[in-house]
């Protein structure tokens, strides 16, 4: 029986963070042997806020290159970038003309952004979920594995599905292959070291906000330091008074690799001042081998490019065929 198709990415938007790490790239990791999986540098989504011409190129190599430093093990896994096949974007079209408006203007992600932009929001922002959907459905993917903040994108995925089968397909002959998510409890959302309310990102303007993948030890150092904390004394997980207490508990464990209960035992008694140091040590521990990892690779960019170019080759294969499959089920001829 051959493996289930897994398909995730992440938008080179600037520093991948612990969110990214912990609710999306560690589960791909831990995954990755008993799936076919495609993981992209989704570059397209890049633009879909104000970016910079300059570094997006490089940002996007970057995000490659911390793929395999986190563990992306290519006898498992394709990397690949999605501006380098073009069937993302014309299956986007296609899609597009299919979903109601309504729809994504429901999107709570959109909702966030766009009022951060105000009068400048683009279209791209809206289009972003159906940009994701044909991402998805391109791959033919079983299973999608991502943060909770994306579990709305991959309902609308589904039903973005649902509609191109009801419309242009049959029972026993669907176009459309439905993914699910695959979304772990912990670690699904990571929450900002200065609020612990809202979720670490990288569009946060404060830098004190995230833990960077890159962020050298003094860095971290600086910022678990200063992270916003409580006066009580004593800590423990799951108290909705203490957003905080609850997100650092829950880094520690994940980075430490210590079950819940027992870093619940281990921090009851702990003040901010024990704790601390403690959380400091335990994460530039977790990111040394992936810092030193990504240096090796991108000292070698030829290499690199290797790898996105074989990448591209193997993931080009399969969403051609999907769109060709769509565009004959919209009605389109094949091309002379
Ligand atoms: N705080 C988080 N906790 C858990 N998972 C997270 N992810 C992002 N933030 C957290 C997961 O990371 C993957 C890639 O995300 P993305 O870069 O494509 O876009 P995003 O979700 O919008 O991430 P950011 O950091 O918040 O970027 P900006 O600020 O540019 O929007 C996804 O699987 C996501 O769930």
């Amino acid at each position: 029986m051959s493996k289930q198709r897994v398909l995730s990415g992440v938008q080179p938007t600037g520093n991948l963070h612990l969110g990214n790490y912990l609710g999306a790239i560690r589960n791909w990791v831990e995954i990755q042997q008993q799936y076919d999986n495609f993981f992209c540098v989704v570059d397209l989504h890049a633009i879909t806020v104000p970016h910079d011409r300059a570094t997006l190129a490089d940002n996007t190599y970057k995000v490659a290159a911390l793929y395999l430093a986190c563990g992306i093990d290519l006898a498992y896994s394709t990397i690949f970038i999605q501006s380098h096949i073009p069937a993302h974007s014309e299956l986007t079209w296609l899609l597009n003309c299919i979903t109601p408006l309504n729809w994504l203007e429901r999107m709570i992600q959109f909702k966030e952004k766009a009022l951060k932009q105000g009068e400048n929001v683009g279209v791209g922002l809206l289009d972003y979920p159906v940009l994701m959907a044909a991402d998805i459905l391109l791959y033919d993917t079983d299973k999608v594995p991502v943060g909770e903040d994306q579990k709305q994108h991959l309902e609308l995925t589904r039903d973005i599905a649902v509609r191109v089968n009801d419309q242009f397909g049959s029972k026993d002959k669907p176009v459309l292959k439905l993914p699910d998510p695959l979304i772990r409890t912990e670690g699904a959302r990571v929450m900002s070291l200065t609020d612990g309310t809202s979720k670490m990102s990288k569009s946060d303007p404060s830098e004190m906000s995230r833990i960077n993948l890159l962020d050298p030890p003094e860095a971290i150092a600086k910022k678990i330091k200063r992270c916003k904390t409580d006066p009580v004394k004593g800590l423990e997980f799951d108290n909705p008074e203490r957003p905080e207490c609850n997100n650092l508990l829950t880094l520690y464990g994940l980075l430490s690799g210590k079950p819940k209960s027992e870093v619940a035992i281990e921090c009851q008694d702990m003040g901010w001042g024990q704790f601390k140091p403690l959380l400091t040590e335990t994460t530039i521990e977790a990111l040394k081998p992936i810092q030193e990892k990504y240096q090796m690779i991108m000292s070698d960019r030829d290499y690199l490019k290797s790898i996105l170019r074989d990448g591209r080759q193997k993931a080009e294969a399969v969403a051609n065929e999907t769109l060709a499959r769509v565009k004959s089920a919209f009605g389109y001829s094949t091309p002379l």
